[in-house]
């Protein structure tokens, strides 16, 4: 892997750990895996999400939250979803950012601090530090690994850019005061690939307007949000003919499997995606293909025949309804920009 280059002299974590309010509940760790830094928010500790997927397992209809989706065979099979035919909202999304870039970044300020949320590799975020001149990037995610991944990749290509990482779970409230400079660099928030559809619009709301909070006066938001339409191309995208999506939401099971000394068969259980127009949402299940008793620990959950398990909600929006959403949420001066078929919408906005 690429040391960074000897100009780019990264903030120790300790220091970092320092500049942190300890009321804010941030905890500096030492970064065993050297410079540049991460830090660990107070993500929720490992035992107290077991037992929340283990309690979910036993309420009716059972459910399994999406982040369980993502161990390194659910990342595989997402990576893989991404290049799928009939999974249209990467590579849309990619063809607006790509064809209005300009456009975009002169509704951004100069000198960001970039924010990418829910960074992964940070490929998202590299077309953009250029165009926008961003002088820091902070990679919010709640894996560690893919933190030191983007981490290494940005500060190999961005020699003048400051990386710091946050691993935080941002279904919990953002807390990144601490770690955003105050000025003079304004914060961009950076949303992409319609990943706020995996909460509720509710929940939504909640964490737009703690991005809101975030905000100073030319701060801004970047987000990609997937569009409603047929009721087939959406169904489509969730239910591919190669069956990826299928292993993808099948794997959920050899996660709880590994986690809770469970024993599914996904050989039981049947992938199923529909769209839920009233909600105006995907839903994606896993189907007991027979009556069966699973064990789980020391328990035992018994599935009828056809019963579901909720594995993820995908909720989509109108042009009209997310920019609803954001002015609810306190931006303003909202700036839109779609596909030709209006599948994809990109948004930029501001606090009103
Ligand atoms: C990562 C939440 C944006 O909802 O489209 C893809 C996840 N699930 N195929 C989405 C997903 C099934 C994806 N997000």
């Amino acid at each position: 892997m690429k040391p960074p280059p000897p100009h780019h002299v990264p903030a120790p974590a300790s220091a970092l750990a320092h500049s942190l309010d300890p009321e804010l509940n941030f905890r500096g760790e030492p970064a065993p895996w050297g410079p540049p830094s991460i830090v660990v928010d107070a993500v929720e500790d490992r035992a107290s999400q077991l037992a929340a997927l283990r309690a979910g397992l036993f309420e009716h209809p059972a459910q399994i939250s999406p982040k369980f989706f993502y161990d390194a065979q659910g990342c595989a099979l997402y990576s893989a979803i991404c290049e799928l035919q009939e999974y249209y909202p990467t590579r849309t999304e990619a063809a607006i950012f790509d064809r209005y870039r300009g456009a975009i970044a002169r509704r951004l300020p100069r000198g960001a601090q970039w924010v990418d949320l829910g960074c992964g590799d940070g490929a998202k975020s590299w077309p953009w530090l250029e165009p926008v001149g961003a002088r820091r990037w902070l990679g919010v995610d709640i894996s560690p690994q893919w933190l030191r991944i983007s981490l290494d990749a940005g500060t190999g290509r961005f020699p003048d850019v400051e990386f710091v990482g946050v691993a935080t779970d941002f279904t919990k409230p953002l807390r990144l005061q601490r770690v955003l400079r105050r000025s003079p660099a304004p914060a961009v928030f950076f949303y992409p690939g319609s990943s706020i559809g995996n909460f509720t619009p509710a929940e939504a709301l909640v964490l737009l307007r703690s991005v809101r909070e975030h905000l100073g006066a030319d701060g801004r938001l970047l987000i990609g949000v997937d569009g409603v339409k047929e009721r087939h191309v959406l169904e489509a995208a969730y239910d591919d003919a190669l069956g990826v999506t299928a292993a993808f939401n099948l794997n959920v099971l050899r996660v709880v499997n590994r986690e809770l000394g469970a024993d599914f068969d996904p050989r039981r259980f049947a992938h199923r995606a529909v769209f839920n127009p009233h909600a105006g949402r995907i839903e994606m299940h896993l189907v007991s293909r027979e009556a069966q008793t699973v064990r789980i620990g020391h328990d035992e959950r018994h599935f009828d025949d056809g019963e579901a398990v909720v594995t993820e909600y995908s909720y989509k929006y109108t042009a009209q309804s997310f920019s609803a959403l954001l002015r609810d949420a306190g931006f303003g001066a909202l700036q839109h920009w779609s596909d030709d078929r209006e599948w994809f919408h990109v948004f930029v906005a501001a606090p009103a």
